[in-house]
């Protein structure tokens, strides 16, 4: 069971910039932590962040992957091909974020991917991505 994990823009800059907002927690850290809990439900991941659009679909077009875990950061708010990608591969996916995206400005109320996504999990900081991951592993193997 392969996950891909996608991190959008800005997320290379975890821990370093706005900790109040984003926590104090890497980029690189919490790879580790979703890694381990992959290892530890006997899952495989493939972990790849972008700064750009294009590169975030080729990813999606070719990955070759049960599933995946995204956070688009702001492209949640604007790519509709991200959303295309997305349907066109036919597979669940968790739409993700750090923050409570509803607490926030209503820019980022909408999201492209919500409605297609098997669900989202946003507000938990850097938990986010792990309960994330525990919502793909619960649909691939119909425990939920
Ligand atoms: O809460 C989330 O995870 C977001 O996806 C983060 C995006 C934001 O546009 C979404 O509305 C919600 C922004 C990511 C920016 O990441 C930074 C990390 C460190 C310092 C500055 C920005």
């Amino acid at each position: 069971m392969n996950v891909l994990v996608l991190h959008g823009p800005n997320l290379n800059l975890l821990g370093e910039r706005e900790p109040e907002i984003y926590g104090s927690k890497t980029l690189r850290s919490i790879n580790e932590d979703l890694i381990q809990l992959a290892r530890e439900l006997g899952m495989s991941l493939s972990i790849f962040q972008s700064n750009h659009e294009g590169e975030l679909i080729e990813k999606i077009q070719q990955a070759d992957v049960s599933g995946i875990l995204i956070n688009a950061a702001a492209y949640t708010h604007t790519s509709i091909g991200i959303r295309d990608a997305l349907l066109t591969r036919d597979l669940p996916f968790v739409e993700v974020h750090m923050t409570n995206v509803f607490s926030r400005e209503s820019y980022r109320h909408h999201s492209y991917l919500s409605d297609v996504a098997i669900g989202i999990v946003s507000g938990f900081g850097a938990n986010s991505y792990l309960l994330g991951l525990r919502a793909i592993y619960g649909n691939l193997t119909q425990i939920e």
